[in-house]
């Protein structure tokens, strides 16, 4: 018997059909550690044959950095490819904004050479504000905790999506519709908040008249990004996104309740954009040669002695939003591969390779115990990772400076495995690796 027909088409077809339904498909970039990976370098390489560039979720919590042309650029709430004169960039509705923060990074920027962004940027309108007093209520949260806090930035980012998780939030379009809706929002929400912390100080009128102001400064920017992308993806537009912070603190996949209050894997990125699964193309994990945690909870190959002092110093670990020491230790395997499961990399950047250029031996966590038996899982629970035993593989370093390398067949051989390890632990592709800042410090592998 033959398959029924929809529309003169036969069923099997038409799933076929939305099964292969775009021509392009999204190329996403995603931290596969606890962030700072260079996902800002990357985006800024692939921006170079994008049409269009997207964040997706997180806050100007992220700090991603971006040098070209002599010059360091860091964008919190901003798409790193902004700067990429032919990209559009977007920034969805999963994102949270504090709009004076978006102001001043545009106008930063703008004084480092940022040209033209005023046609290149566009703004969701179901996106939610975060306000000043968000930004009070994390500091105060982060306070009550006392020895036991988070280590957040500080930029409001728990408080403005619990806003939006208990539907008391502020999105972009409340603030650019009806004003005295927006007023009536707003005093109900700094009820809500001072009722909850009293010392929570806001100028409800000042604040009020400021907000006016942003709403005419930020209108021009604002549209239905969903249609737009989906328009973008039927008209074969090269789409990249660009995630924030990375998988080991997603509010999910992370290590809860350390991690941030976004869902900065794969999946934030169709619930940020509103885009389907069929959309997905590439997936790109950036890796760091090494690992690196900035705030509290558990770090299993964390290196608190000579070794991390090394790396943090080479690597210049510091925050790019607080300007924290970041935390730092040996490349994780397992965790890599936890990662990998939630988020189907198709392939690899591993950065910061020429970090660990003067080392005589190099250590890779290639296996964890719990309680003296292997596990083969990355553990949910916060008190079994505090208890985690990692086994070490010890490879040999190079000992030799790799930044001005771009072959990879110029690399030392001993870097060469290195890569080639793992590699074959992840059975993931590794398709460049990052040698220094700059732009043109990477090697096409
Ligand atoms: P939050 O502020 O609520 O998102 O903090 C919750 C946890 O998420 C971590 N987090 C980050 N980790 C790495 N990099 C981030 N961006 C900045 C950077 C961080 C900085 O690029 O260096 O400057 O300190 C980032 N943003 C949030 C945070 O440390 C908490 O552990
Ligand atoms: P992101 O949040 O993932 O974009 O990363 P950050 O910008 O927070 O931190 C990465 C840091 O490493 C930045 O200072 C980058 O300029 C720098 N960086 C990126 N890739 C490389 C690399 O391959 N080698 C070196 N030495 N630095 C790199
Ligand atoms: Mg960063």
């Amino acid at each position: 018997m033959s398959a029924p027909l929809v529309n003169g088409n036969s069923v099997n077809s038409l799933s076929e059909h939305r099964r292969n339904m775009y021509n392009s498909k999204v190329t996403v970039v995603l931290g596969a550690q606890w962030g700072d990976e260079g996902k800002g370098k990357v985006v800024d390489m692939l921006a170079t044959a994008a049409d269009v560039v997207c964040r997706c979720q997180g806050g100007n919590n992220a700090g991603h950095t971006v040098v070209a042309n002599g010059r360091e650029f860091d964008f919190h709430l901003l798409p790193s490819g902004i700067i990429n004169e032919k990209c559009i960039s977007i920034i969805g509705n999963g994102v949270v904004i504090h709009l004076p923060g978006l102001f001043d990074e545009l106008e930063k920027n703008a004084a480092k050479g940022l040209h033209d962004y005023q046609n290149r940027l566009i703004i969701s309108d179901r996106a939610h504000l975060v306000f000043d007093f968000h930004q009070q209520v994390d500091g105060m949260q982060e306070a009550e905790k006392g020895g036991k806090s988070l280590g957040t930035t500080k930029k409001g980012i728990g408080p403005a999506y619990s806003s939006k998780a208990t539907r008391n939030g502020i999105r972009v379009g409340d603030l650019l519709g009806d004003f005295n809706l927006f007023k009536e929002k707003f005093l109900s929400i700094v009820a809500t908040y001072q009722r909850l912390f009293p010392s929570v100080q806001v100028n409800v009128e000042s604040e009020l008249e400021r907000y006016r102001g942003y709403a005419e400064k930020l209108r021009p920017y604002v549209k239905d990004t969903i249609r737009y992308l989906h328009s973008a993806l039927n008209h074969n537009k090269k789409i990249l996104v660009e995630g924030a912070n990375a998988a080991m603190l997603d509010i999910d996949f992370g290590t809860y309740p350390y991690v941030t209050s976004s869902n900065c894997s794969i999946g934030g990125v169709l619930t940020g954009l509103g885009i389907p699964p069929q959309a997905i193309g590439e997936v790109i994990g950036v890796v760091k040669a090494y690992t690196t945690r900035v705030g509290d909870g558990p770090f299993p190959t964390e290196q608190k002695n000579a070794i991390g002092d090394m790396l943090q110093e080479r690597g210049g670990e510091i925050g790019v939003t607080t300007k924290r020491k970041r935390r730092c230790g040996w490349l994780d395997i397992p965790l890599l591969k936890y990662t990998s499961l939630v988020n189907g990399y198709t392939a690899i950047c591993l950065t910061k390779l020429d970090i660990l250029d003067t080392l005589p031996e190099i250590e890779v966590a290639v296996g964890y115990s719990l309680d003296g038996k292997p596990i083969d899982y990355f553990p949910g629970s916060i008190s079994d990772l505090g208890r985690i035993e990692v086994k070490y593989k010890t490879l040999p370093g190079w000992q030799t400076g790799t930044e001005n390398v771009r072959e990879f067949s110029e690399l030392p051989v001993n870097a060469q495995n290195y890569i080639r390890f793992i590699e074959n632990e992840l059975a993931i592709p590794v398709r460049w690796v990052g040698v220094g800042k700059g732009r043109e410090s990477i090697i096409n592998v």
